[in-house]
C-alpha cells in the first residue's frame, strides 16, 4: 500500500508520455511506428514522431569527403563461409568462390512483378556513392564511402503497391529486419556493393549490404539475400530486433 503512490504517479507519467505522443501521432496519423501503443516502448513512440516531426520529410545526413574516412572496423558476423553452420556456411562459402556470380538478391511481397537481381544486374541500375558516418551502438563511429544502388531504384523496378508500408531484409546470417517506407525510399539508403572503392570486402557484408543512413549500425543489413516490402509491420519473430530486446527504430 506504501507504494500506491509511487506507482500511480508513475502509471499517470508512463499514461501522460503515450497521451503525449498520441498527440504527436495525431498530427502524422499514416506515421505510427509499429511498436506504438505499447507502454514499455514509448521511447519509440517519441524519438519517432521526434524525429519525423523535426526532420521535415527526406532530409539528408551529412556526407563527407574522401579525406574524412576513417578505418573502419567490422562487427557481428564478419565471415559467413566459415563461421555459419551447416548449409548456411557451405551456401555462402560456394557463392563467394564463384565471386557471387550466382548469388541472387530476391525482391518479393506487395510488388507488381517481384524478381530475382544478380550482382551484375543491381550494377546497371545507376549508382550511388556517398561517405558518411557509421554509429554503432556499441559506442563506435566510423566514416566510410559507399557505393551502390538507392534501395528506391530497385523497388520501383519491381513496381511497389500503394498498400505497402515497410521492406523487410533477409541475410545470410539469419536476421530479419525491416524499415518503413519513409527510409526505403530515402535517397540514401543504398544496397551498397562496393566500400571504398572496392567491391565491399567479406567482412562488410559482400555482396550486398544495406545502408540506412538515418539509423544506427545494427539497421544496415550485411549479407543481403531478400527483401519483402510488406503492407504490415514483421518483427522478424526470434531472429528479429524486438524480441531480442533491441528497438526497431533507431534514428540518429
Ligand atoms: N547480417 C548482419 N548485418 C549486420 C550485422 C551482423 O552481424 N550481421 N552487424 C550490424 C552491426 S551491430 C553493425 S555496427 C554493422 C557493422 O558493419 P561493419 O561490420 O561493416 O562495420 O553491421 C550491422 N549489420
Ligand atoms: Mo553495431
Amino acid at each position: 500500500m506504501k507504494n500506491t503512490g509511487l506507482i500511480t504517479r508513475r502509471t499517470a507519467l508512463i499514461t501522460g508520455l503515450a497521451a503525449a505522443g498520441g498527440l504527436v501521432f495525431a498530427r502524422f496519423p499514416k506515421q505510427l511506428p509499429p511498436t506504438y501503443g505499447h507502454l514499455l516502448r514509448v521511447g519509440d513512440n517519441v524519438t519517432y514522431a521526434a524525429q519525423r516531426a523535426l526532420l521535415p520529410g527526406q532530409s539528408l545526413v551529412r556526407e563527407y569527403s574522401l579525406a574524412d574516412i576513417t578505418s573502419f572496423p567490422a562487427t557481428g558476423t564478419t565471415d559467413p563461409g566459415a563461421k555459419l553452420p551447416g548449409a548456411l556456411g557451405e551456401t555462402y562459402r560456394r557463392l563467394q568462390s564463384g565471386g557471387f556470380a550466382d548469388w541472387r538478391l530476391a525482391v518479393e511481397g506487395s510488388v507488381r512483378t517481384p524478381r530475382t537481381f544478380s550482382l551484375a544486374e543491381l550494377k546497371q541500375l545507376p549508382s550511388r556513392t556517398q561517405i558518411t558516418r557509421h554509429t554503432c551502438e556499441e559506442g563506435w563511429t566510423a566514416i566510410g564511402q559507399w557505393s551502390g544502388v538507392q534501395l528506391s531504384r530497385v523497388l520501383d523496378a519491381v513496381g511497389i503497391l500503394p498498400t505497402a508500408r515497410f521492406a523487410v531484409f533477409y541475410s545470410v546470417d539469419d536476421w530479419v529486419d525491416c524499415i518503413d517506407m519513409l527510409d526505403a525510399l530515402h535517397p540514401q539508403t543504398i544496397l551498397a556493393y562496393g566500400m571504398n572503392g572496392r567491391d565491399l570486402p567479406i567482412q562488410h557484408g559482400a555482396p550486398a549490404r544495406l545502408r540506412v543512413e538515418r539509423q544506427l549500425g545494427y539497421k544496415s543489413m550485411k549479407y543481403l539475400h531478400r527483401i519483402v516490402v510488406t503492407d504490415a509491420f514483421d518483427d522478424g519473430g526470434k531472429k528479429g530486433n524486438i524480441q531480442n530486446g533491441w528497438a526497431w527504430y533507431t534514428g540518429i
